[in-house]
């Protein structure tokens, strides 16, 4: 995978976004210069059967359109279902190497907290890293205490070869310090979902 499309990756379910309808989100970003989608539908009120699938797939499209990577969040069986670019896991989703094996050449993104968790993800193929969270977030139940760009650099230092995504609490204001530490990009849910202007957003993550 090319690095820069880390740059500004948009990750939402139905869940994240209240104003408005999640496609018509969805295209004002791919409009304003997203460069990654991760379709992340989870939670109490996330549509199930047909209408998860219907939802992944109508947001596929749309990222097709714009040429955009569509990424499925977790669900390995979806994302070979309905074709996707890639799939993200977390460490604990599934073993990395055993999702690996069943993706084929589909990119492989895995959550990392550890420095052996990197070196894990790594020796088993992943594509690119997730690091976080790097600030306070609201958006995953389960999300562990902020780690600040530390261990962001560490990573960015030991593997430099690795394409890197800053992860969690991310904003217009703070997203410079993570490409500082070594982020190739930063993964977003709130901060699009909760924009009032959604091209400047993009535009100063982007920066
Ligand atoms: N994963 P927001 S933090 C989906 O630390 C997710 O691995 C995280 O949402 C991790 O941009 C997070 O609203 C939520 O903070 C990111």
């Amino acid at each position: 995978m090319k690095r820069k499309q880390l740059a500004v990756y948009f990750i939402m379910g139905s869940e994240n976004v209240t104003e408005k309808e999640p496609l018509v989100l969805l295209e004002e970003a791919l409009q304003g210069g997203i460069t990654m989608f991760q379709f992340r539908e989870k939670g109490e009120h996330a549509r199930k059967g047909e209408a998860y699938v219907q939802f992944a797939k109508a947001c596929q499209a749309l990222c097709q359109r714009y040429d955009v990577p569509f990424i499925v969040n977790d669900d390995v069986a979806l994302a070979l279902k309905i074709g996707a670019d890639g799939i993200h896991i977390g460490q604990d989703d599934e073993a990395v190497l055993d999702v690996k094996k069943r993706i084929g050449s589909m990119l492989l993104g895995v959550s990392t907290h550890t420095m052996d968790d990197v070196a894990e993800a790594v020796a088993n193929g992943a594509d690119y890293v997730g690091i976080g969270p790097i600030f306070a977030t609201t958006s995953k139940d389960d999300a562990k205490a902020p780690a600040g760009t530390d261990f962001l650099h560490r990573v960015a230092t030991a593997y430099p070869a690795l394409p890197i995504v800053a992860i969690g609490g991310i904003t217009e204001e703070n997203a410079d310090q993570t490409t500082r530490a070594g982020a190739d990009g930063v993964a977003v849910i709130s901060t699009i979902c909760r924009s009032t202007n959604v091209r400047e957003t993009i535009q100063h993550l982007q920066r």
